[in-house]
């Protein structure tokens, strides 16, 4: 077997797709997977706009060898997944099922033999059941429990996967999840999201930990870091508390080992001592070898203003219950699920965190819905994706000229996927899926991809 794919080195600008194992795998009750909250999630009437869950999705979990193939045909050197924890430890903590582990095995060996790097994801949100019984990120023990099965999954895949990101997006965790309610597992607390993410960021921590002990080099985070854009002067105190629940939060331990005074003005639960420990902030510094980032849209902190029309949709969800009160300014134009594009914010994003860090950056997932998803004579003429791509992957490599150290930039997504609370009603894939048969036709942005793939690959 080759040696482990590991960061890139930056001389040019790595590509590859994404996904992540609810949204895609299906087989949720097959080789003794335990369940996931968002099973249970789905499961409860009005969470998901159309009442799907993740089931069958694009059932990868027997289709990945066409998956792979698919990856293989767009010529990219990067293929991102994730791992079910409930599949590799269906309680959560104890007992390990070695054929979710077998699962996973086929996939890395079949990318690998495909010429294809695999990077995995260890947490994008299907934490087992029993462990949000127990109290899920509210509990320390679930970061000691990620950090247990985070060495069990490096320990089988550690010779193959160089590449490991701890958790995707933990902003979604903590404040869709426990604040805003509209993730798994759905809880609408306040402050409990941000005893979520502390422990988010010890598991984080205690993960690498473990990893680099058994010889991990590569472990970095995903974070779905913003620009945030205050809409008018007056809004600048709410963009700050925004920029620190959404930016500092995650940076500020992983980089200076600390928590900001601003970010504990909104964010007083993170100076309670029973809470964020001793060792904890220390043990976080450092704990990253790169930094992943998910860029879709900026984000525009406005004053609440009872004039203005509500129920707007943004990725945020509006304000997070709780915490000081604002509201978020959407622009035109905006992709098919609402939210706002503009690719000067993915460039800002880059060159600023690359200030902030110095680490290396890999842009983990950029990608549109569109509504243009539909096969006619054979074909999907998602042209809007395209333009949306393009003129990302342009902001990156203008934040490369600009000096930001980015070192790959990964769309999402492979194939159209159950995308959460908007069910399969959003399609953000390269691969449009007919959800009666489960056939992949490529769309013309695949094309486009494999076109910049060959590009890029010429001397
Ligand atoms: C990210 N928001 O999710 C995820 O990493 C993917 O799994 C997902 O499919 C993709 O972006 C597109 O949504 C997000 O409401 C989901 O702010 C929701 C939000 C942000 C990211």
């Amino acid at each position: 077997m080759s040696t482990p794919s590991r960061l890139p080195d930056g001389s040019t600008l790595e590509l590859g797709t994404a996904t992540a194992s609810y949204q895609v795998e299906g087989a949720t009750h097959e080789d003794g997977r335990g369940a996931s909250i968002w099973d249970t999630f789905a499961s409860r009437p009005g969470t998901v706009i159309d009442a799907s869950d993740g089931t069958t999705a694009c059932d990868s979990y027997h289709r990945w060898a066409e998956d792979a193939d698919l990856v293989a045909g767009l010529g990219v050197q990067w293929y991102r997944f994730s791992i079910a924890w409930p599949r590799v430890l269906p309680e959560g903590r104890g007992r390990v099922e070695t054929r979710g582990l077998d699962y996973y095995d086929r996939l890395v060996d079949g990318l690998l033999e495909r010429g294809v790097k695999p990077t995995a994801t260890l947490y994008h949100w299907d934490l087992p059941q029993p462990l949000e019984d127990a109290g899920g990120w509210l509990e320390r023990g679930t970061a000691e429990a990620f950090a247990d099965y985070a060495e069990i999954v490096h320990e089988r895949l550690g010779d193959r996967v160089g590449l490991w990101a701890t958790h995707n997006e933990p902003w979604c965790s903590a404040y869709l999840g426990y604040a805003a309610g509209v993730h798994a597992p759905g809880r609408r607390e306040g402050g409990a999201a941000h005893r979520a993410a502390h422990h988010l960021v010890l598991g984080h921590a205690l993960a690498a930990e473990r990893m680099r002990a058994a010889g991990a080099r590569d472990v970095g985070i995903v974070l779905n870091l913003a620009p945030v854009w205050p809409e008018r002067p007056e809004a600048a105190d709410v963009a700050d508390g925004v920029d620190a629940i959404r930016n500092r939060v995650w940076l500020d331990p992983l980089v200076d080992g600390a928590y900001d005074d601003g970010l504990l003005r909104v964010a007083p639960e993170l100076a309670d001592p029973e809470l964020v420990r001793d060792g904890d902030l220390a043990l976080a510094q450092g704990s990253a070898d790169w930094i992943g980032i998910n860029y879709y849209t900026p984000v525009r902190p406005d004053v609440p203003d009872p004039a203005r029309a509500e129920g707007q949709e943004h990725p945020e969800g509006g304000a997070y219950p709780g915490v000081a009160p604002f509201e978020l300014a959407v622009r035109e134009p905006r992709t098919d699920i609402g939210w706002e594009i503009d690719a000067s914010g993915l460039e800002e994003l880059l060159v600023e965190t690359h200030r902030r860090t110095s680490l290396p950056l890999l842009v983990m997932e950029n990608g549109a819905a569109c509504a243009d998803d539909r096969v006619e004579d054979g074909r999907v003429e998602d042209q809007d994706r395209i333009g949306y791509l393009r003129d990302h992957l342009g902001a990156t490599d203008a934040a490369r000229a600009a000096g930001a150290d980015v070192r790959a930039y990964l769309v999402w997504t492979l194939l159209d996927n159950f995308e959460w609370a908007y069910g399969y009603t959003k399609t953000f894939g390269l691969v449009h899926i007919d959800p009666a048969d489960q056939t992949r036709t490529p769309k013309a942005s695949y094309d486009w991809l494999a076109g910049v793939a060959r590009e890029r690959a010429e001397p």
